[in-house]
């Protein structure tokens, strides 16, 4: 019997975060989720969460999931199918934005019922299997903390789990006081653990130059997204002067994007959001043109399902470690010996700590 969507529930949360981010371009004091549970005809239920980026956004997100979900009602669960239909619906209004992250959202639950249903993994229902993915834990060094602060506050992120490597968030007003920070991070964690630095888009190009060829002597891993994101030939630019690989991508929203972006030779590494770059769907397509274009593949946010999806993608490099969602989940994403546990029961893995959804919803 085919399986059919009949329901899609959509659940504010505020999940506590440790170490709140102060990203170059404003706080976030706690992680804005929304739950997704897709229902279907066979009683097997699809789980995923967005990240709605503020509260404010939560509102607005659950009533696009809602309105989209209506859309689909009714149809078989075959996520290229969905996928193709929801697109189609907008393509003159286009799929981004809010709108955007709601299919992918729709598409991530989707693969979670198709895998279910199979019995499966995610990883081993894309063709592959659970594979252990070394990760870097993200979780916190924001850029309000200080040469004074840093140094605990790595040695917290490396304490459990054996990562292999941290990122730190830049773009100071003060380019010295980036570089103290670098460098009381760098010695924090010694040169066996890798440092990426994140500069969350806060620069200009001119100011990005300047920066990163002093940075080239600090022995970090990767700059990430000195400037603003869509400015390929910028980054081209950038990566013409500074030896440091350039990490980017978590901003495509999709794979044309993606390709616009290697055309113009904009990144060393790409790092695609999976509710950006348009779900498990979208993300297959960005793995198949990171594999053509030879560029190291990392993951965005999203460990719990990024796992899976790195460990079918020919040019995986690293997941980024975010413990935002593991609040609300029965069985939050384990690391051990520095790589994420990709999980092998069916579907992506995420089932909810619904006493915990309880306490955090909104
Ligand atoms: C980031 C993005 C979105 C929210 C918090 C932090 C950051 C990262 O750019 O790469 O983790
Ligand atoms: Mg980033």
């Amino acid at each position: 019997m085919t399986i059919k969507i009949t329901r899609l529930t959509a659940r504010a949360v505020a999940s506590p975060i440790k170490y709140p981010p102060r990203p170059a371009s404003g706080a976030i004091d706690k992680a804005a989720l929304v739950l997704i549970d897709l229902e279907t005809n066979q009683g097997i239920i699809g789980h995923t969460y967005l990240f709605a980026f503020s509260q404010t956004m939560l509102k607005p997100t659950v009533e696009c999931l809602s309105a989209v979900a209506q859309l689909v009602e009714g149809d078989e669960v075959s996520p290229f199918d969905i996928d193709r239909k929801l697109r189609k619906h907008f393509t003159i209004y286009d799929a981004h934005g809010i709108l955007g992250q709601v299919i992918a959202g729709i598409d991530m639950a989707a693969w979670d019922v198709a895998s279910k249903a199979n019995g499966l993994p995610l990883a081993t229902m894309l063709g592959g299997k659970p594979t252990p993915i070394p990760a870097y834990n993200s979780c916190g060094l924001w850029t309000n903390e200080t040469p004074e602060t840093l140094p605990k506050i790595a040695r917290e992120l490396l304490r459990d789990g054996g990562f292999t490597g941290v990122k730190m968030r830049i773009g100071r007003p003060e380019f010295k006081a980036d570089l103290a920070a670098v460098r009381a991070v760098k010695e924090t964690i010694g040169d066996d653990i890798k440092l990426m630095a994140d500069f969350n888009q806060s620069l200009t190009v001119n100011e990005s130059i300047y920066r990163g060829e002093i940075l080239d002597e600090e022995g970090l891993y990767w700059i990430e997204d000195p400037i603003r994101h869509d400015d390929y030939e910028g980054c081209a630019k950038i990566r013409s002067r500074v030896r440091t690989p350039l990490q980017i991508g978590e901003n495509l929203l999709n794979s044309l994007e993606m390709q616009k972006a290697l055309q113009a030779g904009a990144g060393d590494f790409y790092m695609p959001d999976v509710q950006r770059i348009g779900g498990v769907t979208g993300w297959m397509k960005a793995a198949a043109l990171a594999e053509v274009n030879a560029v190291d593949l990392s993951s965005h946010l999203f460990p719990e399902i990024s796992c899976h999806l790195l460990s079918v993608s020919p040019t995986r490099h690293w997941l980024e470690y975010m413990d935002w969602g593991a609040a609300v989940m029965k069985d939050p994403l384990e690391i051990k010996d520095g790589f994420a546990i990709t999980p092998s029961r069916p579907g992506n893995g995420i089932e909810w700590n619904e006493a915990a959804v309880k306490k955090y919803s909104l």
